[in-house]
């Protein structure tokens, strides 16, 4: 199942609005036939590893980090493919959250025989398709809201310095994680601030997150390096009817995808944006900033997840930037919690994983 699990991450970033699914077939210790799946509209991970190990299916184990299709999707469901290869034992990771399959392919297998155990690593199989879980129930995407501070908070200077706050290693994992997000998001005032391009580099078979920057009145500047590489990197541009008609012409013509959406207050309205993007197929979306979006988005419940990188420094100082503006909340009992948590390490920083608990306080 670990095999399995590794194989799904190739795909992952890929196959929306799919999840990402690896399945081994294996028998008495030995790999017969491995597979993942790569995009959606092309066959499902079982059948690549069913194809991969051919006659020797029969009487052969199946690990499949999700339960088996039942439906006939874009593609024709898996666990007819199973029962037909003549599979005698299937290991799921997790089930599949999607209503039309959601127990009914462990059912299915169970019909003729097949021994299913279900369970088997289920919690990195869930974390795996937590995207497509959140997505499936109630078509936003997931969000994770990633940033760096100092040992004492800090994102940047008083003087709004905040380039190096953590070590390359950190950075590098950042650039692997938007290689598996479909979208990478930012507020204008980063834009403005550190002229970010907000792509993929470094990373072979590396491609791009659709680029999305919250900006209410237009005012990005056209000679951001954000137009740089249009082409290779679609960029939207969410704004509202503030937002100069002539700049949105200009925009238009650049390639970058200006949506308009309602405002609440001067703002963009931040749920309105999640559903455009939720229409739009992006199951998954990477939060990079700054801290006034951050804030709004945590205040609107739209972030599930975050991953906070600590760097060993101290910048001290009462005007020094921190992650998160807004007002904050009086008491210690409202603050936001993180659940499910993860520590590791990326030279000297320490990255901080956690889901963002389930009943936030309002
Ligand atoms: C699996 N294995 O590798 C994947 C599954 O339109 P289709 O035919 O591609 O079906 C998509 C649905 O199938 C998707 O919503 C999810 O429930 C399941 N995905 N199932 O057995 C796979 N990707
Ligand atoms: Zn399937």
């Amino acid at each position: 199942m670990q095999l399995a699990l590794d194989l799904a991450r190739r795909g992952e970033g890929r196959t929306r609005p799919n999840p990402a699914v690896g399945a081994v077939v294996a028998r008495s210790g030995r790999i017969l036939g491995k597979g993942f799946h790569p995009l959606a509209g092309e066959p499902h991970a079982e059948i690549f590893a069913l194809r991969e190990a051919g006659e020797a299916c029969r009487g052969s184990d199946l690990y499949v980090t999700l339960e088996p299709c039942s439906h006939q999707g874009r593609t024709g469901p898996c666990t007819e493919a199973v029962i037909a290869a003549g599979v005698s034992r299937v290991f799921v990771g997790c089930s599949d959250p999607n209503p039309l399959v959601a127990g009914r392919g462990i059912e299915r297998l169970r019909q003729p025989g097949i021994a299913v155990t279900t369970g088997l690593l289920e919690v990195p199989c869930r974390r795996l398709i937590a995207p497509f879980a959140k997505y499936i129930r109630s078509g936003l995407p997931y969000v994770i809201l990633k940033t760096a501070m100092t040992l004492d908070g800090k994102t940047a200077t008083a003087t709004g310095d905040s380039k190096w706050i953590t070590s390359e290693a950190s950075r590098a994992y950042v650039h692997q994680c938007r290689n598996r997000f479909d979208g990478v998001m930012v507020g204008v005032g980063t834009v403005i601030a550190d002229n970010p391009q907000l792509t993929v580099r470094g990373i072979a078979d590396g491609r791009n997150p659709v680029r999305i920057i919250v900006d209410s009145t237009l005012r990005l500047p056209l000679s951001s390096r954000i137009f740089d590489e249009v082409q290779d990197a679609p960029l939207i541009i969410a704004t509202t009817a503030q937002g100069a008609r002539q700049k949105v012409e200009l925009l238009r013509e650049r390639g970058v995808e200006v949506v308009e959406l309602p405002q609440e207050g001067d703002q963009v309205d931040l749920p309105a944006l999640l559903t455009h993007l939720g229409h739009r197929g992006l199951q998954s979306v990477l939060l990079e900033g700054g801290a006034k979006l951050n804030g709004e988005m945590l205040r609107h419940k739209l972030v599930d997840r975050m991953m906070v990188f600590v760097a060993p420094r101290i910048v001290g100082g009462a005007d020094a930037k921190g992650v998160f503006d807004g007002c904050g909340v009086a008491q210690m009992e409202q603050s936001v919690k993180l659940i499910d948590l993860r520590t590791s390490r990326f030279d000297d920083d320490f990255l901080i994983e956690g889901e963002v608990e389930l009943c936030l306080p309002d």
